[in-house]
């Protein structure tokens, strides 16, 4: 099949957000919302099986603090810490502290170059991604992107597989046209569930997780100069992730 579009998650995809971008943006909405809430990189680890940081911040208190959350307006303050959170987040971001993990800048401008079509399924939100892409790809890389799905904007998020599913339909390409880039066992399950070819590479948060049905299993998208570590799959004895390659994986 003719490769056409290339599908990327963001978070452990595209950058490493987590441990020095998000967590600190949590902790920080919790101090400033007056709570004496603090999640460590390990806790912070244990609660990355939740996508979603609204849903991240429910987890936590059901399963690790006494906070009743029955109490009247539970939603609210939810919905207002992760208001919060965002502020420091896209705060963190704009100071271009999170860079590009390695090969995707080099990846993308391929793929721009060989005329391929770009989108983005992730669950963080919208403006999260928009200032990932301006601060840390390119002033105007926002316009790299066909489709940005991103968020809530899908009633399941991952591993369910509708944000894919979403991306594929404003695409308006099948998934065999496409491929998928993911760092997560959630993101490989949503990518996979819609029918999607997928390139994982790893990160501190998710090099223990399984990723079977991948199409290969990548330290990253590696460089000329720096090769990536394959775990799994067959880059035919290249060093990084190229179009060349993956049209030959699309087409294989
Ligand atoms: C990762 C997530 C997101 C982020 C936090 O998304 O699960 O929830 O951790 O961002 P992906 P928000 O790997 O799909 O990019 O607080 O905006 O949800
Ligand atoms: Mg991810």
């Amino acid at each position: 099949m003719v490769l056409k579009a290339l599908l990327f998650d963001v978070d452990g995809t595209l950058a490493d957000t987590e441990r020095d971008g998000h967590r600190p943006a949590f902790n920080q909405a919790f101090k400033e919302y007056g709570l004496d809430w603090h999640w460590d990189e390990a806790m912070y680890g244990k609660l990355l099986t939740v996508t979603g940081g609204k849903e991240r911040i429910r987890y936590y208190v059901e399963c690790f603090c006494t906070q009743d959350e029955s109490q009247l307006g539970f939603d609210d303050m939810v919905s207002e810490l992760h208001r919060i959170k965002t502020r420091y987040y896209t705060a963190i971001l704009s100071e271009g502290r999170i860079p590009l993990r390695p090969g995707v800048k080099r990846l993308l401008q391929e793929a721009r170059t060989s005329g391929l079509r770009l989108a983005i399924a992730t669950t963080t939100t919208p403006e999260n991604v928009t200032a990932l892409l301006r601060h840390s790809l390119a002033e105007d890389a926002v316009g790299w992107f066909e489709v940005i799905a991103a968020g809530d904007v899908v009633p399941a998020k991952k591993p369910a597989p509708d944000i894919y599913q979403f991306a594929l339909r404003e695409l308006g390409l099948p998934p065999s046209e496409c491929l998928a880039f993911e760092d997560s066992e959630n993101g490989l399950k949503s990518s996979i569930g819609a029918g999607l070819r997928t390139v994982v590479t790893l990160n501190g948060y998710t090099d223990e997780q399984a990723f079977g049905g991948a199409l290969a299993v990548l330290s990253d998208l590696g460089e000329p100069h720096a090769p990536c570590h394959v775990l799994a799959g067959d880059t035919q004895g290249s060093g990084w992730v190229s179009v060349e390659l993956l049209q030959r994986w699309a087409e294989a």
